[in-house]
């Protein structure tokens, strides 16, 4: 996968894109990670890439020549590359959306600095419009490394084999079970028993019962589109009798 990142500040992406899986994905080429400096797409000497806003107002708003052209420069004669502008706007970043663009051999991510871009950005050249949720960020950067390290993780052969992203909290529609490592006890906290004794079917299903506790628990609005089996149904139902959710 190709994912192409037009920004002012391409220097913010240098450390996490060059750590841990990620450096590995672009090492054994599953995932091409390219920077555009949109400044590099001005025309005037200055190199200007934003002006006030047309009927006044504060701030400063992107102008369209830059962002424009560099898209696509960037893209080239191909189509169907999904151009997808980051801003508090945008549809709600989850797993869902992570998978439906880890389909896309390409992406073309646009971050958006100051008040905004301008509309004819939107009318010409974007195709979708993703925020990470809700809450203002300076710009559109930490998103959009927020989405790269989602999508990257789903692309195959960049996590390992027993790694597989099928697995996940979010993506099981339940928060993950309570992990636990060596040693058996510490500081007088034991390890489950049921996990030391080898008994792959009931840690299978000490496991799935501790995430439907601790999803009932954190993030009951989940458990409408789990699927649960009728015994997990049962196990639900009692759960609820004996404790409600916590809420903030
Ligand atoms: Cl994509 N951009 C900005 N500036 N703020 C955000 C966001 C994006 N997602 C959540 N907050």
């Amino acid at each position: 996968m190709q994912i192409d990142i037009l920004t002012l500040f391409p220097a913010m992406f240098e450390g996490p894109f060059s750590e841990s899986i990620l450096k590995r994905a672009q090492e054994k080429q599953l995932l091409s990670l390219r920077l555009h400096d949109i400044r590099n797409y001005t025309t005037d000497k200055h190199r200007t890439v934003d002006d006030t806003p047309y009927g006044g107002g504060g701030g400063m708003v992107m102008m369209p020549g830059p962002l424009i052209e560099a898209v696509e420069a960037v893209r080239g004669p191909e189509r169907g590359v999904p151009v997808i502008l980051l801003t508090p706007q945008g549809r709600i970043f989850t797993q869902r959306v992570a998978q439906e663009l880890a389909q896309h051999p390409r992406l073309i991510l646009i971050c958006g600095r100051y008040e905004g871009v301008d509309e004819r950005v939107r009318q010409t050249v974007v195709t979708d419009e993703i925020s990470i949720g809700d809450y203002v960020l300076t710009g559109g950067e930490l998103a959009a490394m927020v989405v790269v390290d989602a999508v990257a993780r789903l692309i195959p052969g960049v996590l390992g084999a027993r790694w597989a992203a099928e697995e996940d909290s979010h993506a099981m529609g339940l928060l993950e079970y309570p992990h636990y490592t060596r040693p058996p006890e510490y500081r007088g906290l034991a390890v489950p028993d049921v996990l030391l004794r080898g008994d792959h079917a009931a840690i299978e299903r000490w496991r799935r019962r501790e995430a439907i506790r601790r999803t009932w628990q954190r993030r009951p609005d989940l458990l409408l589109t789990a699927q649960l089996s009728d015994d997990e149904r049962w196990f639900l139902a009692e759960l609820a009798e004996q404790d409600a959710p916590m809420l903030v």
